[in-house]
């Protein structure tokens, strides 16, 4: 059966989509929108039609899973032009969600009517592409250029009621019944004599998009996709329609050919594949509506803010009354920032203000269902506060720990109930990074496991499950690329040379500005702890001990690697490099930017293989997850394992054998890269089986 129905109620017809979950433009819907279409132009009995979602939203745009396979006819373009080219008029009902080649549908209707609640937007850049199917063309004779521009730049959707006031919809409706609104707005339109009114027929804008141009260059480095839809609709606005629309096809299907469009889906299809656990698949959660959280710091009052943004009731415990005073104020400057970002209202602020509460006592979270501990990292103290709360929680309550590289197993022995335990890696500041590594532990019951994932859900968090081992997925891997660029400034490269490399290869920040904007205590601590462990035999790096005790802590004492006297971005201070140099014991040489990226990015690949082989991570997808949103990883080349397959996995433990020769203790190929490299497979075919 058609996922596109057509019926006619008094001289309206209604051309339903109903294509579940997000009513994807498929090729079957192409197909029944295309002949819907046709039966509408010849229907003696319909004087106009609207075009509706069924179920919760309009349509979410093409279907991202056809990208990259052969494309079927009909097109989306050539639907939208037959839906534009109708002598009677078509309207689009929208609600619930409009995004992409959905609103483009919308565009090449007549009339839009949009519900109150309604999400409108062209995501196409997000995904590495630009809209394809006429809106670069239409949306800037809509709404004009400025507007247009933004929309497709931004990648952010809009609410309905914007869309109306930049001219994108005609009308609002109730957010309710949108079968009913539309058939009342059509009834009104038959009643007023309205006619077709193309799209295409508008005049193009005036205005000029060069300088929009240059600015968006800077903001969207190394990026293609956001300044091509600038150029399809500069070029589209001084041709003729059918030639606009036809060079934004042109445009369109060259990003289609890019590794950046595939590195882009392949984060957007990860995210959603991460929360996919066969372990929990059936299993219910336990009910969580009181969370606690142990320890007020930066952390705890993340995740406390974190969870009332999701309207869950708070206890947040503390040592004394200052310090729960000083957690609360955090909390409240956390929502007030929030509300000047738009994301809260003062109402709501005021109501999640209420339903929190800064205590000293364990007693306190005898009802609670829930239990983060985010307090010092310290074995010692962590077993301490699990025998505390294994004494006060309810049956039933879940215990998490928010470590960030200690052993949730330990942590569980501390308690009568192991099976209640698991870890919640949280990322600073928690209530706005997206990822939570949840530490499965050993003796972890499967409806913990599931119920954090669905506390993740709640929290708008992207999680991603990890086993337990120093540092989980990400600290773990990055604690290892992090010494191969020790190793290249000990052997000659300055850290400055190795941050350019890095941020010029997409990265957020380079390792040296992270260390500055995490703190230097952070990596010595790190080092004290790990002395004595199998990684002593790497070269320990001084240079950063000695900045270190020279007081140099990072951006928080004003100075670190980077000197931060005149603002936060920092200079390159010879002082450090002086520091650096005294640190060097052997021979130096120069390292070139490709060598920098090379070297940390085997050593990034290296680690995240055997992250998978160990079962740490369930599926190389997940070691992406995790560095896209957690560490500062280009989006665009869809995280390191997704990039490692597109470089050729060949090529990169050439790459280690070759680095082997000069340290062959820090260089040993993960087994797993090896084998993969011997059978041609790639990290990508594990996505899918874990029978590796
Ligand atoms: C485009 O339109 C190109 C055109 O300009 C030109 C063409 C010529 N296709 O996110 P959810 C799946 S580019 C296929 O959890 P929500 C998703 O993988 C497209 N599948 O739901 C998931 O599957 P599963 C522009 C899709 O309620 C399930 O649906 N459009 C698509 O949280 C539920 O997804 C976009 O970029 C799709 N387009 O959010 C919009 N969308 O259950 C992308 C979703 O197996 N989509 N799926 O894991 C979204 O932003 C959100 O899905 C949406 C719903 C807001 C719609």
């Amino acid at each position: 059966m058609s996922p596109v129905t057509y019926s006619v109620q008094k001289d309206i017809a209604v051309i339903a989509i109903d294509n579940p979950p997000v009513n994807a433009l498929s090729h079957a819907v192409r197909q029944g929108l295309a002949r819907a279409i046709k039966t509408f132009a010849g229907d003696e009995s319909a004087r106009i039609a609207v075009v509706m979602g069924a179920g919760r939203l309009f349509i979410g745009g093409a279907d991202i899973s056809e990208f990259g396979k052969p494309l079927k006819h009909p097109t989306l373009p050539s639907v939208i032009n037959a839906i534009e080219a109708c002598t009677k008029p078509v309207i689009a009902a929208i609600h619930g969600t409009a995004l992409g080649g959905g609103l483009e549908v919308a565009l090449g209707c007549h009339y839009r009517l949009a519900m109150m609640g309604t999400k409108l937007g062209l995501p196409e850049t997000t995904l590495g592409i630009l809209p394809g199917a006429g809106g670069t063309q239409r949306m800037p004779r809509l709404v004009g250029l400025e507007s247009a521009a933004e929309m497709i730049v931004g990648g952010k959707p809009i609410s309905a009621e914007d869309a109306q006031a930049i001219g994108l919809v005609d009308g609002l409706g109730p957010d309710n019944d949108v079968r009913s609104a539309a058939l009342a707005y059509a009834g009104k339109l038959l009643a007023k004599g309205a006619i077709a009114r193309p799209t295409r027929a508008m005049p193009p804008p005036d205005g000029d998009l060069t300088e929009m141009r240059a600015k968006v260059a800077a903001k969207f480095r190394g990026q293609v996709a956001q300044v091509t839809a600038l150029d399809a609709m500069t070029r589209g606005m001084a041709l003729p329609f059918d030639e606009g629309l036809a060079e934004e096809r042109r445009l369109f299907q060259t990003l289609m050919e890019t590794p950046q469009r595939a590195g882009l889906i392949h984060a957007f299809f990860s995210e959603r594949t991460v929360a996919k656990l066969p372990e929990i698949a059936g299993v219910k959660p336990r009910t969580i509506n009181r969370i606690a959280v142990i320890g007020g710091g930066t952390m705890g009052s993340g995740i406390a803010t974190a969870a009332l943004l999701a309207g869950l009731t708070v206890t947040l415990v503390e040592r004394d009354d200052a310090a729960a005073d000083k957690a609360r104020a955090t909390i409240a400057g956390n929502l007030e920032a929030a509300v000047k970002r738009g994301k809260l209202t003062t109402a709501r602020r005021d109501a999640a203000l209420k339903t929190l509460a800064t205590v000293t006592d364990y007693a306190a979270l005898s009802e609670a269902d829930l239990v983060v501990e985010a307090v010092f990292e310290s074995m010692d103290v962590k077993r301490e506060v699990f025998a505390k709360l294994d004494a006060v929680m309810k049956p039933g309550a879940v215990l998490a720990t928010n470590t960030s590289y200690l052993d949730v197993n330990e942590i569980a022995a501390a308690t009568g109930r192991p099976s209640d335990v698991i870890g919640l890696h949280f990322f600073s500041p928690a209530h706005i990074m997206k990822l939570l590594e949840v530490v499965v532990a050993d003796g972890t019951a499967p409806d913990v496991t599931a119920t954090a994932f669905a506390l993740a859900k709640r929290l708008g968090k992207t999680p991603v499950r990890a086993g337990v081992c120093d540092g989980f997925i990400g600290n773990r891997i990055l604690s290892h690329y992090r010494t191969a660029a020790d190793h290249m400034v000990l052997d000659g490269a300055s850290p400055y040379d190795v941050d350019r490399a890095l941020v010029d290869f997409g990265f957020a920040m380079g390792p040296y500005q992270v260390s500055d904007l995490a703190g230097l205590d952070i990596g010595f601590a790190t080092r004290q702890r790990k002395a004595g462990d199998a990684h002593t035999r790497d070269r320990v790096p001084t240079f950063a001990d000695a900045l270190y005790h020279a007081g140099r802590l990072g951006q928080k004492t004003g100075a670190g690697y980077y000197d931060y006297s005149e603002d936060r971005k920092g200079r390159p201070d010879p002082a450090v490099e002086a520091i650096v140099a005294e640190a060097r014991t052997g021979e130096t040489r120069a390292f070139g930017a490709n060598e920098i990226v090379c070297r940390y990015m085997a050593a990034m690949i290296n680690e995240a293989a055997r992250v998978v082989e160990e079962g740490i991570a369930l599926r190389p997808l997940d070691v992406d997850v995790v560095f896209l949103h957690g560490y500062g990883f280009p989006r665009y080349r869809g995280g390191p394992m997704h990039w490692a397959d597109a470089q050729g996995l060949d090529g990169i433990l050439v790459a280690i054998t070759e680095f082997a020769k000069t340290d062959d203790h820090f260089w040993q190929p993960a087994p797993l890269l090896s084998r993969l490299v011997a059978e041609g497979r790639r990290f990508a075919d594990l996505n899918q089986t874990r029978k590796d």
